[in-house]
């Protein structure tokens, strides 16, 4: 006989402590809204299937490269929608802001790709220039789409519009097209590709961001490919390994400031792979993050 048992949440990395009591660095936060999405809706269910599916009857605290992540983690919940977007992207912006100021290390579960957008706009506290690093099958570079400069689609044009943002680089692309070329040319001097069809079987370290540089990540789960992660707004064959992006966060020399993970649709999802992968690839930069500030702190 089955017995139910109550979910643990996020393989067990949750501190059931109050936020009071506790001085973690390492916050999650879900965002769960999917008003930009150009087509699919049903991201806004992400960050629950996030901390759900990724059990931790399934599995455990500690991350692939050994860091010990129990109860280190302070879930602060979701950031809920406002009655329009331009409320949601200004409360998200605000309330970021006053987490990086408070020298937290964010790791947000989206929500659909344009919730980056706030999130990157209020990385201007930290008062020195970010430099981004994107997975993605998209660019995310039209001016506007559908008329609408807030679109999932945009995100990357709007960040780079950012004096704070040193710098893009985006993994994985595979649906550049003329009118985000030109966008890519225009910001040339900020923005660094490398599309999927040129993706060596192990990323290299990116070699324009010095070690040590302060990083911000987001993860469009529709850059690793749909056989890895399936339950995505919109697939594109040819993308990344689960692999490959595990092996770039272990292998980064950033200063990891910050993270997110979004796109993932649940209603899309097979057997919950794609939500478990997302957990997974957030489990892995927080274990990063707390290695860094260990290492900080010695
Ligand atoms: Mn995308």
């Amino acid at each position: 006989m089955q017995i139910s048992k109550p979910a643990i949440p996020f393989g067990g990395c949750f501190t059931t402590i109050s936020e009071t009591q506790i001085n973690s660095q390492l916050v999650f936060v879900g965002l769960p809204d999917d008003e930009q999405s150009s087509y699919r809706q049903g991201c806004a269910k992400g960050p629950e299937r996030i901390r759900n599916a990724y059990d931790g009857y399934c599995y455990n605290t500690t991350t692939e490269s050994g860091i010990e992540l129990t109860a280190a983690v302070l879930d602060l919940g979701d950031w809920l929608p406002q009655s329009s977007w331009e409320l949601t992207a200004q409360s998200y912006y605000e309330s970021a802001q006053s987490l990086f100021r408070a020298g937290k290390i964010p790791f947000f579960a989206g929500g659909d790709h344009a919730v980056t957008i706030p999130i990157g706009k209020a990385l201007d506290v930290l008062g020195e220039p970010i430099h981004v690093v994107q997975i993605d099958a998209h660019p995310d570079l039209y001016p506007e789409l559908d008329d609408n400069p807030n679109s999932h689609a945009c995100v990357a044009a709007r960040l780079l519009e950012l004096k704070h943002i040193a710098s893009i680089t985006q993994i994985g692309i595979r649906t550049m097209n003329k009118i985000q070329n030109q966008q890519a040319k225009r910001f040339s001097d900020r923005f660094h590709l490398v599309s999927a069809r040129e993706l060596p079987e192990q990323l290299e370290a990116l070699p324009h961001l010095e070690e040590g540089a302060p990083v911000y990540l987001t993860i469009d789960l529709d850059g690793l490919d749909p056989a890895f992660a399936p339950g995505v707004s919109h697939p594109v064959p040819g993308g990344l390994s689960s692999r490959q992006v595990l092996n770039l966060i272990q292998q980064a020399r950033w200063n990891l400031v910050g993270m997110d993970v979004v796109e993932l649709n649940p209603e899309r999802d097979v057997n919950d792979q794609t939500a478990i992968l997302a957990a997974r690839l957030l489990h892995e930069g927080m274990g990063y993050a707390l290695k860094q500030s260990s290492q900080c702190n010695i």
